[in-house]
């Protein structure tokens, strides 16, 4: 899939706020500072489209990006930030959940998970409820570069451990690792919608 246009198109705080032309979308989910905005900056080749930072949170509302004009990547805020979780709906933002709960658009959830890390309590909580609900959806392990090769395969294979009915891809958002076959996902996502 070749991206040829991408723009920010807006912020949701609430239900009214998400597009309504019902055109399908991708979301990216995820605990805090896993990567999101930068995954989506990757794919669609556009740096700083999607704010990123090293503070934990910087994403709080839905935000909608328009690509191609025929589909949404749509950016959730992270969870695992506020300082006491005891359930998904405690410890991340009720938008993400309503959006993931309510939204007929929605055709592929992007879940992230760090590759140097076991998946959270809430990464397994999350990936849990995706495939309780049937979602379509994917597993992509970030950060891969930070990673030697070998390391890599060691922990793709304990996550896919951890999520054992997920497919996980590894990604870097520096290197543009696993670009292609995350995209071709996505191709294939929106060719069934
Ligand atoms: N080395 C490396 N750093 C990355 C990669 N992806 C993200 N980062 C860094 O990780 C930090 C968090 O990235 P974001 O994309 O803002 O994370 P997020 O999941 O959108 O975070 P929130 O919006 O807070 O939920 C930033 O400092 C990024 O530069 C990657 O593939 N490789
Ligand atoms: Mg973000």
């Amino acid at each position: 899939m070749k991206i040829s246009a991408a723009e920010f198109v807006k912020s949701g705080f609430k239900p009214d706020h998400w597009p309504t032309d019902s055109r399908p979308e991708i979301a990216f989910l995820g605990r805090s500072n896993v990567g999101k905005s930068s995954l989506l900056n990757s794919l669609l080749q556009r740096r700083g489209l999607a704010r990123t930072s090293n503070t934990p949170g910087r994403t709080q509302a839905v935000n909608f990006f328009l690509v191609n004009d025929g589909f949404y990547f749509v950016d959730l805020p992270g969870y695992g930030y506020a300082k006491v979780s005891k359930s998904m709906r405690a410890s991340w933002g009720e938008m993400a959940e309503s959006y993931l709960r309510e939204r007929d658009e929605l055709v592929l959830s992007i879940q992230l998970i760090d590759s140097r890390h076991e998946p959270t309590p809430l990464d397994l909580q999350l990936n849990e409820w995706l495939v309780h609900h049937e979602k379509p959806h994917i597993v992509v392990a970030t950060k891969a570069d930070k990673l030697s090769s070998n390391q890599l395969r060691n922990q793709v294979r304990l996550i896919e451990k951890a999520v054992p009915a997920s497919k996980v891809l590894p990604y870097s958002s520096q290197t543009g690792k696993g670009r292609e076959p995350l995209l071709a996902e996505i191709e294939a996502a929106l060719k069934k919608s």
